[in-house]
């Protein structure tokens, strides 16, 4: 029987020294409660994006998620991808979530294969695809390191081929900016975090996870060679894009 997913309780006491936020194992034991209880409308991202997996995954082809956790996107895909002959790569650079993500995995029956990548998702081959998901991932990666990542993105994928890029957005004007900082943190706090929680995790990603805004992203998708990019989901500050090749 899998064990029920772990309280995240890692910024409940005061922390003498606050490090930089790392995805170690102490993270990836309570992933499933930190995540869902931090990302608003995560829940019905990963659900959808299968969906998206339904309706964009083609016969023969290579499906990536990038910066994959637990395999939460993956799984999702998995279940509604409606071919066998397709191969998922589910690629993450912390050997901790990627040990968890191999248990989940192989708990699961349904018959797409699926390889397991410990990598940087900078120093991996994509080709042959029709689906590739960066389902809160591209943030964690240096500012000047987004438009390679997503060139060689635009180059693996099938004409016709998705990008399903999620991300945290910040925003050019300084009302909307509060508004939505403002409902984040109500919800962070409905969700059983406390300030000190709050603050102190807000201090270790403040060098981690740098957010862009909605034309940032769109302006590099652009520039990395996409024309169509739609956002087609916002649940207060984070947002999600399918991006069409
Ligand atoms: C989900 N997509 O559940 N190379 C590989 N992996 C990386 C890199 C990198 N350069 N940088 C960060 N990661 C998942 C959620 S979490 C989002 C994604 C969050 C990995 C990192 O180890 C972590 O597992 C993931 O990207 C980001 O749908 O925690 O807010």
């Amino acid at each position: 029987m899998p064990k029920p997913p772990r309280k995240d309780i890692i910024y409940s006491r005061p922390h003498d020294m606050l490090v930089d936020f790392k995805f170690n194992e102490h993270v990836a034991d309570v992933f499933p409660d930190m995540i869902r209880r931090s990302v608003p409308g995560y829940e019905n991202l990963i659900t959808l994006i299968g969906l998206m997996a339904q309706e964009y995954v083609t016969a023969g082809s290579n499906i990536y998620d990038l910066g994959c956790s637990l395999g939460a996107a993956t799984l999702s895909m998995r279940h509604r991808i409606p071919h066998t002959n397709c191969r998922m790569i589910a690629v993450d650079n912390s050997s901790a979530m990627l040990e968890r993500c191999e248990k989940i995995i192989g708990r699961d029956t349904s018959p797409v294969p699926v390889e397991l990548v410990c990598a940087d998702i900078q120093d991996i081959n994509i080709q042959n695809a029709s689906m590739v998901v960066l389902n809160f991932t591209l943030q964690f990666l240096s500012p000047d390191q987004r438009l390679s990542l997503l060139h060689k993105i635009y180059q693996g994928l099938l004409p016709g081929g998705v990008l399903v890029l999620s991300e945290k957005l910040v925003f050019s004007d300084n009302d909307e900016q509060a508004l939505l900082d403002t409902l984040h943190l109500d919800f962070k706090k409905a969700n059983g975090y406390s300030d000190m929680e709050i603050s102190q995790k807000r201090s270790a990603l403040e060098n981690v996870l740098i957010p862009d805004t909605l034309q940032q992203h769109q302006d590099r998708l652009h520039a990395a060679g996409f024309v169509t990019a739609y956002q087609w989901f916002q649940c207060f500050n984070f947002a999600s894009l399918i991006v069409i090749k």
